[in-house]
């Protein structure tokens, strides 16, 4: 375990749109300057979802292009592009931006129910989103939706697609995947190969209980917009820093500093910045 923390800020997403939560940054700069409000809160990852002008999802290149240059121009945070887009894209479309090279890319290892969709991700799929992340160098996040996913990471481990140590998102309370309790978060931590490192994201009310159990058990922190529009029971968060700010505080409380950013590439394993 490390001590330092990793946060991440999912703050845009592909479901949320502004009408339920009016502060979701859409245009490059509100991106640019809500992330940098989140790195100057404590966070090192800033996981990102393309959205048109309107609010609707895309996987455009351009767009991630916009928000990449617009981020950077702000702060050094880490920037991981998702891959799972929204449901319903193909895979060519969720991988169309991974050629500009981001610090990390996620990889879902299965297909689970999303509500009342379906988030796929057979076999096929994951293979052809790792060979383009690992043509292009780029390390994955691997998202576990659910169990099953968990034996699917053992298979590419045991392929040699992936090797080990790797770091692992448990994506807990989708509705129709893992629910977001503590005896899911144990298992699910304990079942990953020995030296891999771990994040947890909490959907929906769940976000901090999930994130102080991960934060107590040596795990790291996701939140933001993505997974979590209210700060408390009907209230609304007027940013995705004020979640950053509160997993700050609950790590100091328990002697976890947040990770700088050279201490995030260690504990990720990523390559030094240039
Ligand atoms: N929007 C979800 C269907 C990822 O970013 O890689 C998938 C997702 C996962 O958000
Ligand atoms: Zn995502």
């Amino acid at each position: 375990m490390s001590d330092e923390l990793l946060i991440t800020v999912a703050g845009v997403g592909a479901e949320v749109m502004r009408e339920q939560q009016p502060n979701l940054p859409l245009l490059p700069d509100e991106v640019g300057e809500e992330y940098r409000r989140a790195y100057d809160a404590g966070a090192t990852i800033g996981h990102i979802h393309g959205r048109l002008p309107d609010g609707k999802p895309t996987q455009d290149r351009e767009t991630f292009r916009a928000y990449s240059a617009a981020i950077r121009q702000r702060c050094p945070i880490l920037q991981q592009f998702s891959t799972g887009g929204a449901v319903g894209m193909t895979v060519e479309e969720r991988i169309a931006a991974v050629d500009l090279k981001p610090d990390m890319a996620t990889l879902t290892l299965g297909t689970c129910n999303f509500g009342d969709d379906v988030f796929e991700n057979s076999l096929p799929t994951i293979r052809a989103i790792l060979s383009r992340l690992q043509q292009h160098g780029i390390t994955p996040e691997l998202e576990i939706f659910d169990d099953g996913m968990l034996a699917t990471a053992d298979v590419l481990f045991a392929k040699g697609l992936l090797k080990p140590p790797a770091h692992f998102d448990f994506v807990l309370g989708v509705p129709g995947a893992a629910a977001a309790t503590a005896e899911n978060l144990n298992h699910f931590a304990r079942s990953i190969p020995t030296g891999c490192t771990w994040t947890v994201a909490g959907i929906g009310r769940r976000q901090t209980a999930m994130a102080t159990m991960a934060i107590a058990m040596g795990g790291h922190v996701r939140v933001g917009f993505e997974d979590n529009i209210y700060y408390r029971k009907g209230e609304l968060a007027d940013s995705n820093a004020r979640f950053v700010e509160r997993a700050v505080r609950i790590a100091r409380e328990v002697g976890r500093e947040p990770a700088s950013i050279a201490q995030a590439r260690a504990i990720l394993r990523l390559p030094a910045a240039a």
